[in-house]
């Protein structure tokens, strides 16, 4: 990367987005906030891996959040986005996934989380996302990672959920969010992050999808999620990480990519943007942090493609007993 360390080059303000995730955090009243409401856990979920892959989890209370975190919790064993709201399996994962940050997975009852989820299953293999039944690809991601993470993959038909995302490859070699649909760059990481985690790669036909995936990149080194659309930070993530999990990602220009995802950030009051001069969000400052970790630029902890948590705690989490 020898390219993307030439003096003209903005640098990661690193202390700024953490500044801006710490504030983001207490500004409850703001339009943002107000917005966002519903779907807190994500949002908490993406500041605190942001803050972790920058090292600087510590800045916040552990105690605070995980109080928060558990009254978000339903009957039924899954999460909402919120107190008082609804349980979805994208907040539970989100919860799942703040609770492995923070090295605290075992104050969970396992079986009730891991039962909630499993029973997302239909027939065919798929996963809705909640009671009112909608399937996607990323209700089948979204349990495999979380069931992997709880180490609770016998609780699901793991043989049908492949053959059910697999249904969903097209011929570019790309995944759609139901058998049939277009492919789009979002769909391709949750079927391949599926597919990885439960070791089923050889179902990807590398060759085309990585040939789709790099076809992504712009002029401008930013990546679009499919064809005739505009580059967006959040694509550094939906797509690096993809062409990695297949081995692919040396078919892009990373240098370009680094300074894309650098020339959206607010240099003045932290944040970065989906891209250049936009107004600034917590999930785009992840997807920028994340993109920059999955290219190895300097400061940034790794990152683990498939489980989008650090290496060193999908390490704790997923490789010992
Ligand atoms: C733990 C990383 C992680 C994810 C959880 C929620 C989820 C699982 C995955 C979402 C995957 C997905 C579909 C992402 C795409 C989001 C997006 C930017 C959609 C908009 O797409 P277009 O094509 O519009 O309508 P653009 O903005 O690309 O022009
Ligand atoms: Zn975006």
């Amino acid at each position: 990367m020898s390219s993307t360390s030439s003096s003209q080059m903005v640098q990661l303000v690193a202390d700024k987005h953490v500044r801006y995730i710490l504030m983001a955090e207490k500004k409850k009243e703001s339009f943002e906030s107000v917005v966002m409401d519903h779907l807190r856990m994500n949002g908490a979920y993406w500041g605190l891996t942001t803050l972790d892959l920058l090292d600087k989890l510590g800045c916040v209370s552990e105690e605070e959040v995980i109080s928060w975190l558990m009254t978000c919790q339903h009957e039924s064993g899954g999460f909402a986005g919120n107190t008082g709201h609804d349980p979805h399996i994208l907040y539970t994962l989100s919860a799942v996934q703040i609770l492995a940050l923070f090295d605290k997975i075992n104050i969970l009852d396992i079986g009730k989380v891991s039962s909630y989820v499993a029973k997302l299953q239909n027939e065919d293999g798929s996963f809705s996302g909640d009671m009112w039944g909608e399937i996607d690809t990323r209700f089948s991601y979204i349990a495999i990672c979380c069931l992997s993470i709880l180490k609770c993959l016998d609780k699901i038909n793991v043989e049908k959920a492949v053959k059910y995302i697999v249904s969903c490859k097209n011929l570019d070699g790309g995944f759609g969010c139901t058998p049939g649909a277009e492919s789009h760059a979002g769909q391709i990481f949750c079927c391949v992050g599926a597919l990885a985690i439960t070791g089923s790669l050889h179902h990807v036909d590398k060759d085309s999808l990585g040939w789709w995936l790099c076809e992504r990149q712009l002029k401008a080194g930013g990546l679009n999620g499919r064809p005739e659309k505009l580059a967006d930070v959040c694509y550094s993530w939906w797509v690096l990480s993809s062409l990695i999990m297949i081995d692919r990602v040396h078919w892009i220009d990373k240098a370009k990519l680094v300074k894309f995802i650098l020339d959206c950030q607010d240099l003045d009051n932290g944040g970065i943007s989906d891209r250049p001069e936009d107004a600034v969000d917590i999930f785009h400052t992840y997807f920028g942090v994340a993109g920059l970790s999955l290219l190895e630029y300097p400061g940034v902890k790794v990152i683990d493609p498939a489980y989008a948590l650090p290496v060193d705690v999908v390490n704790r989490i997923i490789f010992t007993k």
